[in-house]
């Protein structure tokens, strides 16, 4: 990047041209770094055309460029040394080419309307002639510039580092990952195999989320042998929906399942959970296991099992189902003290209640 100097001589400034000079190196794309007006001594100017002393036209030059005010550019970019005399043209505006400032602009010497440097030297000793401090100021600059690299480049050192560390930390957290990822996938088979070995796969029913059928069997069997040696009252409902193919026609397997699912949490709501136990034995008959409970309040019970069956509006798929339920109650120890037994009559009850009507509670009296 080069900078040169620009003079608006005083003819420039007195027809106003300084715009249009101006403009012409700035349309160019070059850029005007610095800029002033001041009115040359006789000293300066001089000093600045030195080298013409002694030739006839010295003294008007002289005097020429002493007689009003000039503006002083400096001029930077590509080249910008002699882009700027072409820019500007011959300096006697006879010769100057149309196009150029002097081509355009003038007719006269010394009134040639633009002095500019002729080399990259003359360029340097004129802008510190007219801008004393021009060069210090671009040395600050680029010096503050290299600080500026220097900073970002130590910083760009660390973030790579800290870059090459966090790759090397996911590395590591992947890793684990997958050793933990594969835990647990050994943690899982193991559970399938003891679910396996125990002879169910399922101890809560899917559809309902009520416990399944064999694992209710299998806790009866077990909490029938407690209550048998501590003495402990216990019954059995048996609940049976009342036509339920009929009361949900129309709806498919898994939109009735959503009713099922309904009423298994009615039955939850309606006994004591955990106390109590409530399992789906077949496809729309439910068992729950009441402890330590009388006959008497067990009855009662499954009449709140009814009541609440009944009171129920059941939706899916925008269909609103009533439904009644059929219960019998069997108690231990005062019904039959055989489990298989407890087991048979509960559900004949059951089927005599069905035989009978609907939304029937049956127990033996
Ligand atoms: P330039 O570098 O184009 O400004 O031209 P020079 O340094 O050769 O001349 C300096 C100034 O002296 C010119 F702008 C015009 C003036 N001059 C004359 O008046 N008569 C001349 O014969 C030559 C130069």
């Amino acid at each position: 990047m080069q900078s040169t100097l620009v003079l608006i001589k005083p003819d420039g400034v007195e027809r106003n041209l300084i715009g249009e000079v101006i403009s012409r190196f700035e349309k160019k794309g070059l850029k005007i770094t610095a800029m002033k007006m001041l009115k040359m001594t006789l000293e300066l100017a001089k000093e600045h055309y030195a080298e013409h002393v002694g030739k006839p036209f010295y003294d008007d030059l002289i005097s020429y460029i002493t007689s009003g005010p000039v503006v002083a550019l400096v001029v930077e970019g590509r080249e910008a040394v002699g882009v700027v005399r072409k820019l500007v043209g011959a300096t006697d505006p006879v010769d100057a080419a149309p196009g150029t400032i002097r081509g355009d602009l003038s007719m006269d010497e010394p009134a040639n309307t633009v002095h500019a440097s002729d080399s990259v030297d003359a360029a340097k000793r004129e802008i510190k002639r007219f801008f004393p401090g021009y060069w210090n100021k671009k040395r600050v600059n680029i010096e503050s510039l290299q600080r500026k690299i220097e900073k970002l480049e130590k910083e760009n050192v660390l973030l790579k580092k800290r870059a090459e560390w966090y790759n090397s930390q996911s590395q590591q957290m992947e890793g684990l990952i997958e050793q933990y990822n594969q835990l647990v996938k050994k943690e899982f088979d193991n559970i399938e195999n003891v679910i396996e070995k125990m002879g169910t796969r399922e101890v809560i029913d899917p559809t309902t989320r009520v416990y399944s059928r064999d694992h209710m069997l299998k806790y009866i069997n077990f909490f029938h042998a407690k209550a048998f040696q501590e003495n402990i009252e216990y019954s059995l409902i048996f609940v049976d929906i009342d036509d339920f193919e009929k009361a949900t026609s129309g709806l498919n397997r898994e939109q009735s399942d959503i009713i099922l699912r309904e009423l298994g949490k009615i039955l939850k709501e309606t006994v004591r959970v955990p106390l109590d136990t409530v399992s789906r034995l077949g496809a729309n008959e439910f068992l729950i296991l009441l402890t330590e409970i009388s006959k008497k309040d067990s009855i009662s019970v499954a009449k709140r099992i009814n009541e609440n069956c009944a009171a129920k509006k059941f939706t899916s798929n925008g269909k609103t189902v009533q439904l009644t339920c059929t219960t019998s109650v069997i108690h231990f120890p005062e019904d039959e003290a055989e489990l298989s037994k407890l087991l048979e009559n509960g559900e004949k009850l059951l089927e005599i209640g069905k035989k009978d009507g609907k939304n029937k509670v049956m127990f033996v009296k």
